[in-house]
């Protein structure tokens, strides 16, 4: 499974620094939505879904957390604690967020707005709609 996690570019000087995301530009997709999650609670996992076709960048602007990334093969964990760093969510992706530090903030950039019809909330679900996914990407 390839990690895809971007590097942005901060613009600082003496007064700090400064990150500046435009779509299709730092991110690969048009940004119809923010979101994200603060004052998450100790031992606390998040997510247990996938999407149809969502697409997402993770930001922990604040903080710090991890994420695992399921494509129903293969598991990663990938840890985010760089205000500067963005992990690439693809759909057909099962994702679960946990080890929240307190002072945690998860920025969520998405292709898309807020839907329910496109997650995928049972893993057993999952499991086969990421086959199918698989076998129709490869041809
Ligand atoms: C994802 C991970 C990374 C809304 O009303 N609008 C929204 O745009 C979102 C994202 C959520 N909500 C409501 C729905 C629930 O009542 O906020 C509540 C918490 O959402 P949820 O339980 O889905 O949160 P997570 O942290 O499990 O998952 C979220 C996203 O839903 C999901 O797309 O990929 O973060």
């Amino acid at each position: 499974m390839q990690v895809i996690k971007y590097v942005f570019q901060p613009h600082g000087d003496d007064r700090g620094q400064l990150v500046a995301l435009e779509e299709f530009k730092d991110i690969p997709f048009k940004i119809k939505r923010v979101y994200y999650m603060y004052d998450t609670k100790e031992n606390v996992t998040r997510g247990y879904h996938a999407h149809k076709s969502l697409e997402q960048i993770l930001i922990c602007i604040h903080g710090s957390c991890k994420i695992r990334l399921d494509n129903g093969r293969e598991k990663k964990v990938v840890p985010l604690e760089k205000p500067y760093e963005g992990l690439y969510v693809s759909n057909a992706m099962w994702r679960e967020m946990f080890d929240f530090s307190p002072d945690a903030v998860l920025m969520v950039l998405a292709s898309e707005l807020y839907d329910e019809r496109d997650y995928i909330r049972d893993y057993d679900e999952f499991l086969e709609y990421a086959k199918n996914y698989g076998e129709l990407a490869e041809g």
